[in-house]
């Protein structure tokens, strides 16, 4: 069988860590791009240094590539100039690159923040749908309805196969009581990432990307319609986090984040 090349950009950030040993394969090779350095590569890898924001690195990046997930950019709340030319240009960039090489597949890091301002519990019991309209929290968020619409529009124009996904908070374990609600364990992100890469009718999808928590609050039901099993779920680390509130929106603190400011993540 012919080898598979998945790009991944930011690779070096939290979410790229904890995907490079998960979405290794035999017969694939994953191409790493961050600007950050990066560990030496292993068997498998290829590492490329620089920013998704240029577009003579973005076109050497995507030569050969079959796959790209796009993760690089900035991952909380940031002044808008900065916000823009990393998160929007960027994603434009990244895009464009992979339009021009031919890559069919992309899935673009969205964030659930793009819908902060959604109220918990408001779409009933199913929770939150994944194709609800934006509602971001931040500058940050509206940035990640951008690169939904980019998207959009990149899959409606080119029939790329483009998967947002509308990340809740993955990282190693839950880390406060939202979280119970809207972690997305390691393991199932790259349980979605494979799904998201074995798609076979080119479409656009939004789609949520969480685990299935017991106090989950978004519907899984279309990352699920694509094959997408969670195996995990945030509720067997409650006993551990310090006591507190879900808050009333999606977004938890983003919704109190100044704008333009950068917070914590
Ligand atoms: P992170 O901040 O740890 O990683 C982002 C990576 O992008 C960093 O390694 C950084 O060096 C790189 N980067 C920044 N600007 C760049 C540029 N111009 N060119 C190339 N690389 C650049 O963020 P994390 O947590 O790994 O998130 C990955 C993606 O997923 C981000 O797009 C973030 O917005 C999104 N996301 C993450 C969530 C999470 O819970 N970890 C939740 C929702 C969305
Ligand atoms: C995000 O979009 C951020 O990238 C991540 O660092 C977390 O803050 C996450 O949302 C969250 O809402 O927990």
């Amino acid at each position: 069988m012919a080898e598979q090349r998945v790009l991944i950009t930011g690779a070096a950030g939290i979410v790229g860590t904890l995907m490079r040993p998960r979405l290794a394969r035999s017969g694939r090779v994953l191409r790493l791009l961050d600007l950050a350095p990066l560990r030496p590569s292993g068997p498998g890898e290829e590492i490329v240094t620089g920013s998704v924001t240029d577009p003579r690195i973005m076109a050497e990046a995507c030569r050969d590539v079959d796959a790209l997930i796009h993760l690089g950019g900035i991952s909380r709340e940031d002044g808008w100039e900065r916000i823009v030319e990393v998160n929007i240009g960027g994603t434009q960039t990244v895009l464009e690159a992979a339009r021009v090489a031919g890559v069919s597949r992309v899935v673009l890091a969205s964030s659930n923040h793009a819908v902060g301002f959604r109220r918990i519990g408001a779409a009933g019991p199913e929770g939150l749908p994944s194709d609800s309209s934006p509602r971001p929290d931040t500058y940050y968020g509206v940035s990640k309805a951008a690169v939904e619409a980019l998207g959009s529009l990149y899959h409606s124009r080119f029939g790329m196969d483009v998967t947002c996904l509308r990340i809740g908070s993955c990282f190693e374990r839950p880390a406060d009581t939202r979280q119970l609600s809207l972690w997305l364990s390691p393991d199932d992100c790259a349980r979605l990432l494979e799904a998201c890469l074995a798609t076979s009718e080119p479409n656009y999808r939004v789609l949520w990307a969480v685990s299935a928590n017991t106090r989950g609050v978004v519907s899984l039901r279309a990352a699920e319609a694509i094959g997408y099993r969670s195996h995990d779920d945030a509720e067997r680390y409650a006993a551990e986090l310090p006591p507190g509130e879900p808050g009333e929106c999606i977004g938890g603190a983003f919704c109190e984040t100044p704008l333009g400011q950068r917070n914590p993540l």
